[in-house]
C-alpha cells in the first residue's frame, strides 16, 4: 500500500517526546522555501528529492503557511462531510501534492553531533528527504514529527525535500468541523544533539494542599541533576522526590511558575514549574483539592489571513483576550494547539483540556459504518496520535485533562487511547465526550443539552443508562459542557440559565462555549469568505463563523456578555453593597472597587468602596431629580500580566430614584400643527420640516442564524406564515376628541391571522405623541413573532445617535445582562454589529429616550416609559437578503425600529431554541413614544 493510503501513521519516525529548547544549537528552518503544486500525485515531479533537482523554476513559499491561503488551489470547508468518498484508507486520485524544497547550511561546529529534524505540523502525510536520503513519513497534521538525521547531515550545504499530500489515509481522522487547509503549516527546525542531550523528561510536580507542600521529580531519559534556585534545589538529581515545604501552587487564578533548570551532559535545559494536583474525588473534579468551575471556550487555532499557522502575537492576543474577558478555561478543539500557546497558558494562567487531532464526523452520515475507531487496523494510528499529543504536553501545569478527540463515535481505538494516557499519566483525568455511557473516561462531557437535562445531571437524576454498571459509573463522574452555547451570528441567548446551574449544582463544573473565534477568511470582495465562496462542490456555508470573535479578533456582544455572566465577583447593591467572591482559588485583594452615581446617565457623584469582609456601605449620595442609577464596579488594582490596572471585571447597577413620569397636558393643539400626515392613508410624511416616511407596525426581522436553526428552525415557521410580507389594509382615519386615530389591518397573503394595529397621534407641548396599539386576531397560536413594533425612515444624511438606555452594545431579550444603563452616543455605522452573515443586529434595549442627529438637526423621540431601539442604513428585508457584509449598500434613507420586544435569540443554531420566557408570543400589545424636532 502507498504510505499516503496506509493504517500506518508513519515511518522512519523518532519515539514522541516533550516539546522543550535547551542551550543545544538549532537551525531555524522556517522561511522561504521553493514550492511547486501538483494536481494529483501521479503529477508530481520526478526526482525532486534529489539534491541536484532544478527546482529555479518553481514558486516560492513561506514556512510555515498554508499553500491554499499563499495563491495554491482554494479553501475548501465543510462541517462533518468528507469533501472525498468514504473510501478508508485511501485518499482520492485527485489529491493536490505540494513539493517543498529548501537549502541550509550547517556549521562545522555541529561536528560530532547527533541532529533531529522536527515538524511541528503538516497537513496531511508528508514524506521527506535529506541530501537524498528518504528519512519517512507521517500523518497526524496538528502533531510533531522527528527524525533522526545526525547520519545523513553534512557541514556545509544540505538540501532537505518535502512532500506533502492534501488528503491521505491520515484525512479519515481529521474531520474536523473547519477549513480543509493543507501544507506546512507550523515550524521547522533543525536540532542539535550533543552527546549525552537528554531526549526527553516528565516534571511531575504535585501539590498537597493540606500540608502546603509541593512534591517534584523529573522522570529523564539520561541522568540529569536539576535546580530550582526559588526553592533552594542546586544540582539535585531530578529523578529523586523532593518534597518542598511552602509551595505556592500553580492555578490558572494564579499561575505561579518556578523556573528551573535541567542540566545533563549533553545540555541544559530551562523549564518552568507549576505545582499542582488534579483528581477526581467525591464525584467531583478537583485542582489542589478545590473544586473548579470552567468559564470555558473552545478554541480553534484561527486568524483571517493565515489560517492555522498562526504567529506568537496572535497566540498571546487570544489569551489577553480571554483573560480580560474573565475566560478561564480552553478546550483546544479539535487537535493540540502550536505548543507555544500552551506556555502561555502556563505564564497566564489558564486551565487547558488538551484535545488530541482525532475525529470521524464524516462515518455519521452512513450510521458510523466503517468508523475508524471501532476497526482494529486503526487502532496504532489511534495511539500514535495520543502518544504525540501526551508525550509533547505532558510537561505544562496548565493541562489539567486529556481530551481524545471530538465527534468519534464509540469504539476500542478509544478505549485503547484513554488506556494508555491514563496509564503513561496517572496524573491527568481523560475526556471524551462521544462515548454516551463514558465507560472509558473520567468526566462525564456533554454538547449543547437543554438547561433542565443539564439540571436534572446536576442532581445527579439523569435517565438511567440500560447498563447499571455503566450508569453506576457516569452518575458518579463529575459533569461538564465541552461545547454549549453556539455563537453562530447573533447570539448565544440563555446563557445566564446555564451559569446559574453551575453555580447551583457542584457536579456541574461549567462548560466551554462554542467556540472561541468566527473562521472567516479575509476576502478582497466579500470582507469576510465562507463555505461556498471558493466554489466547493460540497460546503456548509457560514457555519464556519460561530465565534465569540468576529474573524479580526473584535470581541461580538455574545463574547461581552459571557464576559458579564461568568463574572468571577458578584456584586448586589442594597441596604449595603454585598461583595461576593466566585474565583476558585484567589481572594479579592488584587481589586478595587469604585461607585459612581448617574442622573439621567451624567455622573453627578464617584468615589471608591471600602469594602470589608466582603461588604462596604452605601456611599452617601447627593440628592437628585432625574432617573439616577448607581454603578458599583469592580476593577484591577494594579497591573496584572493580562491586563492594566483599571481593567473592569464585574459590575453592577442599581436603581436609586425612579423616572418622574410625565402628567400628559391636555391636548392643546392638534397633531397636524406639528406634522403632516398623509391625508389618505394617515401615515407621518414629515414633522417640523423633517421628512420621515411616518411609523408602521413591523413584525420582521432578518433571520438571525438562530433563527435559522440546525434542528429546529423559527424562521422556517416565520417564513410559512408569510411574517416576512405582510400587507397593511388601512381600515379608517378619524378623529377622536383632539386626537388622530388611524386603523389598519396586518397580514400575510393566505392566511386569515392579522394584527390589528391602532395609532393614535395626540400632540403633548412640542410633542407629536404616538399610541400603537396591536391587536392579534385569528389563530397565532404559539408562533412567536420576529419583533413587535414600529418602523419609520429618516433622511440618509442623519448619522449620529445619542440614547439613555441599556448600552452601550445590543442586547436582546436572552442577552441582555451586558448591557447597562446608561447615556451613550454613537454613529449610526458603529450601531451595525458586523456579523460575518448579514443578519439582525443592533438593539438597544430599554431605551428612555434618543435623539438621531445629521447636519440639519433631527428628531429627539422620547418612550413612555421605554422602547427598544434599531437604526440602520438598510432594510430588515435588505439585511435579509445580504450574503456578505459587502453586500449591505447605504441607501438615501436611515431606518429606525422602535419596538415593544422582540424575541429571544436562543442557541438553535446548534442547540436548544429560545426559553419559553423569552418567546414574543402575539398578544394584544402597546407602545407610546413621543417625536420632536431637534434643530440644528
Ligand atoms: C459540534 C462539533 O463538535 C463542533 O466541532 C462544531 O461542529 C459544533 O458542533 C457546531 O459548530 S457537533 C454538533 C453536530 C453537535
Amino acid at each position: 500500500m502507498s504510505y499516503y493510503a496506509d493504517f500506518a501513521p508513519g515511518s522512519g519516525r523518532r519515539f514522541p517526546r516533550a516539546a522543550f529548547t535547551s542551550d543545544a544549537p538549532r537551525i531555524d528552518l522556517n522561511g522561504v522555501w521553493r514550492f511547486h503544486l501538483s494536481p494529483t500525485i501521479a503529477a508530481a515531479p520526478e526526482g525532486m528529492h534529489d539534491p541536484g533537482f532544478d527546482d529555479s523554476g518553481w514558486d516560492e513559499l513561506a514556512v510555515p503557511s498554508h499553500w491554499q491561503l499563499r495563491g495554491h488551489g482554494a479553501p475548501a470547508y465543510t462541517n462533518m462531510l468528507y469533501p472525498f468518498p468514504l473510501d478508508p484508507p485511501f485518499p482520492p486520485d485527485e489529491n493536490p501534492t505540494g513539493d517543498y524544497r529548501r537549502e541550509f547550511e550547517v556549521p562545522e561546529s555541529w561536528d560530532g553531533m547527533g541532529a533531529v529534524l522536527r515538524f511541528e505540523g503538516v497537513d496531511s502525510c508528508f514524506k521527506a528527504w535529506l541530501n537524498g536520503h528518504e528519512l519517512g513519513f507521517s500523518t497526524g497534521s496538528r502533531l510533531p514529527t522527528e527524525f533522526d538525521v545526525g547520519e545523513v547531515l553534512r557541514p556545509g550545504r544540505n538540501v532537505l525535500a518535502v512532500r506533502v499530500h492534501q488528503w491521505s489515509a491520515g484525512s479519515y481522522l481529521e474531520d474536523q468541523d473547519m477549513w480543509w487547509l493543507s501544507g506546512i503549516f507550523r515550524d521547522v527546525q533543525l536540532i542539535a544533539r550533543p552527546p549525552g542531550a537528554l531526549d526527553d523528561f516528565f516534571v511531575h510536580a504535585g501539590y498537597d494542599h493540606v500540608t502546603g507542600r509541593g512534591t517534584l521529580r523529573v522522570d529523564t531519559t539520561v541522568p540529569a541533576t536539576l535546580t530550582v534556585e526559588e526553592l533552594g534545589l542546586r544540582d539535585v538529581p531530578a529523578d529523586r522526590e523532593h518534597v518542598l515545604d511552602g509551595v505556592e501552587p500553580w492555578s490558572a487564578e494564579i499561575p505561579r511558575l518556578y523556573d528551573a533548570v535541567l542540566a545533563t551532559e549533553g545540555e541544559r535545559v530551562r523549564l518552568r514549574i507549576g505545582f499542582r494536583t488534579v483528581t477526581v474525588e467525591d464525584g467531583l473534579l478537583k485542582v489542589n483539592g478545590k473544586r473548579v468551575l470552567f468559564r470555558g471556550v473552545n478554541r480553534h487555532e484561527w486568524h483571517p489571513r493565515d489560517g492555522r499557522a498562526l504567529s506568537e502575537a496572535t497566540m498571546r492576543e487570544d489569551i489577553l483576550l480571554m483573560k480580560r474577558h474573565n475566560i478561564n478555561a480552553v478546550r483546544t478543539s479539535h487537535y493540540p494547539p502550536h505548543p507555544r500557546f500552551l506556555e502561555l497558558c502556563d505564564e497566564l494562567g489558564l486551565w487547558v483540556i488538551d484535545e488530541c487531532d482525532l475525529e470521524t464526523h464524516g462515518f455519521h452520515d452512513v450510521d458510523w459504518r466503517g468508523n475508524p475507531s471501532a476497526d482494529p487496523r486503526w487502532r496504532e494510528a489511534y495511539l500514535d496520535r495520543i502518544r504525540r499529543m501526551v508525550e509533547r504536553d505532558k510537561n505544562h501545569p496548565s493541562v489539567i485533562m486529556w481530551s481524545l478527540g471530538n465527534e468519534s463515535g464509540a469504539g476500542d481505538n478509544l478505549r485503547a487511547m484513554a488506556e494508555w494516557a491514563r496509564s503513561r499519566d496517572p496524573g491527568r483525568p481523560v475526556h471524551y465526550e462521544h462515548d454516551r455511557d463514558s465507560r472509558y473516561v473520567d468526566v462525564y462531557s456533554r454538547m449543547y443539552p437543554p438547561v433542565d437535562e443539564v439540571e436534572q445531571i446536576g442532581r445527579r437524576a439523569e435517565k438511567p443508562l440500560d447498563d447499571a454498571e455503566a450508569d453506576a459509573h457516569r452518575r458518579g463522574l463529575p459533569f461538564i459542557l465541552c461545547e454549549y452555547a453556539h455563537a453562530m451570528g447573533n447570539g448565544p441567548g440563555g446563557l445566564s440559565e446555564y451559569q446559574e446551574l453551575f453555580e447551583r449544582h457542584p457536579r456541574c463544573q461549567g462548560g466551554f462555549v462554542w467556540e472561541w473565534i468566527d473562521h472567516g477568511i479575509a476576502h478582497p470582495e466579500l470582507g469576510y469568505a465562507y463555505g461556498g465562496d471558493f466554489g466547493e462542490e460540497l460546503h456548509d456555508g457560514n457555519f464556519v463563523t460561530d465565534g465569540l470573535l468576529f474573524p479580526d479578533r473584535t470581541p461580538s456582544p455574545g463574547l461581552i456578555e459571557y464576559k458579564k455572566v461568568i463574572e468571577p465577583v458578584r456584586i448586589t447593591i442594597g441596604d449595603t453593597i454585598v461583595i461576593e467572591n466566585r474565583y476558585d482559588f484567589r481572594d479579592l485583594s488584587h481589586l478595587a472597587f469604585t461607585w459612581r452615581l448617574e442622573e439621567e446617565g451624567v455622573t453627578v457623584a464617584e468615589g471608591v468602596l471600602d469594602v470589608r469582609d466582603g461588604r462596604a456601605p452605601l456611599p452617601r449620595l447627593p440628592a437628585t431629580s432625574g432617573e439616577t442609577w448607581l454603578t458599583v464596579r469592580a476593577v484591577l488594582a494594579a497591573d496584572e500580566p493580562w491586563a492594566s490596572a483599571g481593567h473592569e471585571v464585574a459590575w453592577s447597577q442599581a436603581l436609586v430614584r425612579p423616572a418622574v413620569r410625565r402628567t400628559t397636558a391636555p391636548h392643546r393643539r392638534s397633531p397636524e400643527d406639528l406634522g403632516t400626515f398623509d391625508p389618505v392613508t394617515g401615515r407621518l410624511v414629515s414633522l417640523g420640516g423633517l421628512p420621515v416616511d411616518g411609523p408602521r407596525l413591523d413584525l420582521w426581522r432578518a433571520p438571525t442564524d438562530n433563527d435559522i436553526g440546525m434542528f429546529e428552525s423559527v424562521e422556517r415557521e416565520w417564513r410559512a406564515a408569510g411574517l416576512h410580507r405582510v400587507r397593511h389594509r388601512l381600515l379608517g382615519v378619524s378623529r377622536d376628541g383632539g386626537e388622530l386615530v388611524v386603523r389598519t389591518r396586518v397580514a400575510p397573503a393566505a392566511h386569515d391571522r392579522a394584527m390589528l394595529a391602532t395609532y393614535r397621534w395626540s400632540t403633548e407641548e412640542d410633542r407629536l405623541q404616538l399610541v400603537l396599539e396591536v391587536e392579534p386576531i385569528g389563530d397565532w397560536e404559539d408562533l412567536p413573532l420576529p419583533r413587535l413594533g414600529l418602523r419609520m425612515a429618516l433622511p440618509g444624511w442623519i448619522s449620529r445617535v445619542e440614547w439613555f438606555g441599556r448600552g452601550p452594545g445590543e442586547a436582546y431579550a436572552d442577552s441582555r445582562r451586558a448591557a447597562r444603563i446608561g447615556r451613550f452616543a454613537m454613529t449610526v455605522d458603529e450601531m451595525q454589529t458586523p456579523y460575518v452573515r448579514p443578519q439582525e443586529n443592533g438593539n438597544r434595549a430599554d431605551v428612555r429616550w434618543a435623539t438621531l442627529t445629521g447636519e440639519k438637526g433631527g428628531l429627539r423621540i422620547a418612550g413612555d416609559p421605554t422602547f427598544d431601539l434599531t437604526v440602520r442604513r438598510w432594510t430588515s428585508e435588505d439585511l435579509d437578503a445580504a450574503k456578505h457584509l459587502t453586500d449591505l449598500v447605504p441607501g438615501d434613507k436611515v431606518y429606525v425600529n422602535l419596538d415593544i420586544a422582540q424575541n429571544g435569540l436562543g442557541t438553535a443554531s446548534c442547540g436548544p431554541g429560545v426559553l419559553p420566557q423569552y418567546r414574543l408570543l402575539a398578544r394584544p400589545a402597546s407602545l407610546t413614544v413621543a417625536f420632536s424636532r431637534v434643530d440644528a
